[in-house]
């Protein structure tokens, strides 16, 4: 398997207005980013992704972007960008930025020349088309946050296709001069010095022709017809030959629905398309028939097997990313660990996951020191436009009752994951002296940086620790990954293997005191503890027939 810098990367994901505000107004800021990273280099990550700070009228908190070429008001200017990028490269770290071209905000130019007329040049940048025979929507796809996805514009009295929110009309790919576009703005950041995109909802980009509804009701989900679409590797490999195969850059698609044969396409390394996919299956695992708000408990089972499929998937052709949790998901020490009675113990379990399988690891801000879900009393305290629209269907417009629905967004609510980050036990966790944007989680008096910096057996070292491993032994990047103890209902484990050496992974997922039994092709007699999520492990501890300890793992080299 080649080498890469991307395969040997930690990522570290920054949510612009809830990381740091450095002016007071409540929002985070350019600046308040800048003031954060030597915190960042101390953690040891590698590169930043920044989630958007294009011009926008946020109402997907900038994944509606009105300019791809100037920064957003409220998180500064270009000026602070450039400084932003100095002081990352200064600091030998990378910046990766988000591009959002599956849409745009229905206030960007191209749009506002688009709906003017039937006759504009810019007609064709996005999906417009007629009512149907019966004078409704041209088909009955609905949209990822509900409802239709098509909105009536009065000026030339057709619809405009909205995948996501209706300020957020898709771009249509077809178009080779709205391509040319997208890819002059891609290297005009590329030339800015850029080191990578995150590429948002990409495998979204191109759409069946003709658009056809799906099944015979009202309204459905199309995605069958806008996910993986005909045209999807044309349209990558066309923006690889352009675009990034000229540069040394990292890239990773996002790509709900995408199935490991898929991803093999997307990122095998002799097609020329991406370097890696953030694929969902494993985000799926607690969802029931219903979707992501039909909110079911999950298994180690489940998870382990969609996990697994993916490590062995990718094992020779692609490459995986690794993550549980992100802007758009619940905080994963309260979805998959046990954030009340074992917070340090499942958080460590967890980041030991991330950082001993095989693939890059992305991790979200506040995951470092364990940030955890948030209950707020009312709807009126969110601020996330899916949670807000799934609130209005679901209570108010079917009549479901409102604890449920709560209870949803308590589980799923993706501003579990944007609440502000939380730094010290000052008021609003340090983020903020204004107001902010979204309350903080009043867990930030124990739950903060500081406190995790301060305390030598926080979760915060430990993540130090898992990095800095990373750095000095190559197995943990390149070496094969195999499943042990395939059935266990409580331990996930597995070894590594790389020029004949060979490593052990024990993860013990729940609060149980389970006994993991070595397999005896692996009982050698020498072993070397590599790192451990309790303290006080002695490292030449018998391992043929160990307690594990509650969420406990260890990761040994066997010799
Ligand atoms: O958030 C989700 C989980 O419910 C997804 O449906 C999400 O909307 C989807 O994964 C796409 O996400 C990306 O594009 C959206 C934006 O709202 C998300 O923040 C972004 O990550 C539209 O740009
Ligand atoms: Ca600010």
């Amino acid at each position: 398997m080649k080498k890469a810098f991307w395969k040997e990367a930690v990522v570290y994901q920054i949510y612009p207005r809830s990381f740091m505000d450095s002016n007071g107004d409540g929002i985070g800021d350019l600046q308040g980013i800048a003031s954060k990273l030597d915190y960042l280099k101390e953690l040891g990550v590698d590169v930043i992704w920044l989630s958007p700070v294009f011009k926008s009228p946020n109402d997907d908190n900038g994944y509606d972007i009105s300019d791809y070429r100037d920064i957003m008001d409220e998180f500064g200017t270009m000026a602070d960008w450039e400084q932003l990028l100095e002081g990352i490269h200064g600091r030998g770290m990378k910046l990766m930025m988000d591009l959002v071209v599956n849409h745009s905000s229905d206030e960007h130019a191209w749009f506002m020349e688009s709906r003017s007329s039937k006759d504009s040049p810019y007609r064709d940048y996005y999906i417009w088309r007629p009512a149907n025979e019966k004078g409704e929507e041209p088909n009955n796809w609905v949209s990822f946050f509900g409802g239709s996805a098509w909105q009536y514009d009065e000026a030339t009295g057709e619809y405009f296709l909205h995948l996501f929110s209706k300020k957020q009309p898709d771009l249509n790919w077809e178009n080779p001069t709205l391509r040319k576009e997208v890819y002059d703005m891609m290297t005009f950041w590329l030339d800015k010095g850029i080191d990578g995109f995150r590429m948002d909802v990409i495998n979204c980009i191109s759409k069946t022709p003709g658009l056809p509804s799906v099944g015979e009701d009202r309204y459905a989900w199309g995605g069958e017809h806008f996910m993986n679409g005909p045209r999807i590797h044309e349209f990558l490999q066309e923006m690889n030959r352009e675009v990034l195969s000229k540069y040394d850059i990292m890239t990773v698609g996002e790509m709900p629905g995408a199935t490991v044969d898929q991803a093999k396409l997307y990122t095998g390394e002799d097609r020329g398309e991406l370097n890696m996919v953030f694929q969902f299956e494993h985000m799926d695992v607690d969802s029931g028939p219903g979707g992501k708000w039909d909110v079911r408990p999950w298994t180690l089972k489940g998870l382990r097997d969609i996990l697994h499929k993916w490590q062995v998937g990718l094992e020779h052709t692609g490459w995986n990313s690794l993550y549980l949790n992100n802007h758009d998901q619940p905080r994963m020490v309260s979805r998959f660990g046990d954030a009340e009675r074992y917070h340090k113990e499942s958080a460590k379990m967890l980041a030991t996951l991330l950082h001993t399988l095989k693939g890059t690891p992305y991790i979200y801000q506040g995951e470092e020191f364990g940030m955890t879900n948030v209950k707020f009393p009312s709807i009126n305290d969110y601020r996330d436009i899916e949670t807000l629209n799934m609130y209005r269907e679901h209570h108010i417009e079917q009549g479901k009752p409102e604890a449920q629905t709560m209870a949803s967004i308590y589980a799923k609510g993706r501003d579990n994951a944007r609440t502000p980050m939380q730094w010290d036990a000052s008021p609003n966790g340090g983020f903020t002296t204004g107001t902010p944007w979204i309350a903080s989680n009043p867990n930030y008096v124990t739950i903060n940086a500081e406190q995790s910096i301060n305390d030598p057996d926080s979760i915060f070292h430990y993540y130090k620790k898992l990095i800095a491993l990373r750095k000095q032994h190559a197995i943990i990047t390149y070496g094969r990954y195999e499943l042990i103890l395939p059935e266990h209902d409580e331990i996930y484990a597995y070894t590594r293997e790389l020029d004949g050496e060979l490593w052990l992974v024990m993860l013990n997922f729940f609060g149980g005191e389970p006994v993991f039994e070595l397999p005896e092709h692996l009982a050698h007699n020498a072993r070397e503890l590599m790192i451990s999520s309790y303290d006080d492990v002695d490292a030449a501890q018998d391992i043929r027939h160990l307690k594990l300890r509650p969420y406990e793992a260890r990761v040994y080299k066997l010799t």
